[in-house]
């Protein structure tokens, strides 16, 4: 295994567990991080001794969504060459099973990555939402459509447009997550489901699961491309800097719909 910075990366016989490990930032989606993550999740991936990955945040936090820190320099024309996306779709490309467990905080980006996952532990402290609106952008990374196929669009709509949170338990009545367990149980419980799915045939599981996305997705490139696009506008707009800016500074940003 190589050396990681922002992960830890675990092997429990045929699961392999990536836990986000950068608190200090409550696992904020920086590249060098999300980078790491998709490294060891593919490493997984080709490994024939693993048969299903888990990935958490550890306890405190699942993700607080994209590095704003990292963002707020970025122009419109920086976020399209970035091409920061190929990352995420490197993660939607993973064969084996992933399991989410999800404890406090997965938001924006973070929801989104719950979301690119095939299922979904929340320890009962989990919350989940879009709050992008609140810095002048929207999701980037498929939330207008993933969240609006899970959870229907006018609890969609409302999260997206308010950036309102939902705990762990609507979520799960939401279809967002498949089962809330006490935080000291989410690991074991989200091992336990690896280890149900490496008991079972890894062709089968592989191609199951990708029908499965398939059904999901199968009209979702349009709308995750024209969501890109509109998500790298946003960086021309003069409120999604100031919003960024805002809450690096810690204060109330004043928008002026520019
Ligand atoms: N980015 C950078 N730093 C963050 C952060 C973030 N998203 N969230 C938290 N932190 C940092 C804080 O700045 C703080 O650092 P220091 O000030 O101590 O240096 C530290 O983590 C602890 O945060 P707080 O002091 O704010 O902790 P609280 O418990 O008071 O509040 C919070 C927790 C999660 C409610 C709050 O931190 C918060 O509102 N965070 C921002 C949440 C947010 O707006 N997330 C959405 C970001 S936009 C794409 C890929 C991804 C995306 C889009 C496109 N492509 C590749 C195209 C995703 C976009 C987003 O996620």
């Amino acid at each position: 295994m190589p050396d990681y910075e922002y992960i830890l990366v675990e092997r429990d016989g045929p699961v392999g567990v990536v836990t986000l490990n950068r608190p200090q930032a409550l696992n904020a989606l920086f590249t060098p991080l999300v980078r790491e993550m998709v490294e060891a999740l593919e490493s997984f991936d080709a490994d024939p001794e693993i048969r299903a990955l888990v990935l958490t945040g550890g306890l405190r936090v699942f993700a607080a969504g994209a590095d704003l820190k990292e963002m707020s320099s970025q122009s419109a024309v920086d976020a399209l060459l970035n091409n920061r996306i190929a990352y995420w779709d490197r993660v939607r490309n993973i064969a084996k099973p992933i399991i989410a467990a999800v404890s406090g905080y997965a938001l924006g980006g973070g929801c989104e990555l719950a979301m690119l996952c095939d299922i979904i532990v929340a320890s009962e402290t989990a919350r989940f939402g879009q709050p992008e609106i609140n810095v002048g952008l929207i999701p980037g990374a498929g939330g207008t459509q993933r969240l609006t196929r899970t959870a229907g669009k006018y609890k969609a709509m409302e999260m997206i447009l308010t950036g309102a949170q939902i705990d762990a338990f609507e979520a799960e009545r939401r279809g967002l997550a498949n089962r809330v367990v006490p935080p000291e149980l989410l690991l074991e419980e989200a091992k336990r489901l690896g280890f149900e799915l490496a008991e079972k045939p890894p062709i089968s599981v592989r191609l199951a699961k990708r029908a499965v996305t398939k059904a999901f997705e199968s009209t979702i490139e349009a709308g995750i491309e024209l969501e890109r696009l509109s998500f790298y506008f946003l960086f021309a707009s003069e409120d999604s800097h100031e919003g960024i800016q805002a809450f690096i500074d810690k204060r109330k940003p004043e928008y002026g719909g520019r």
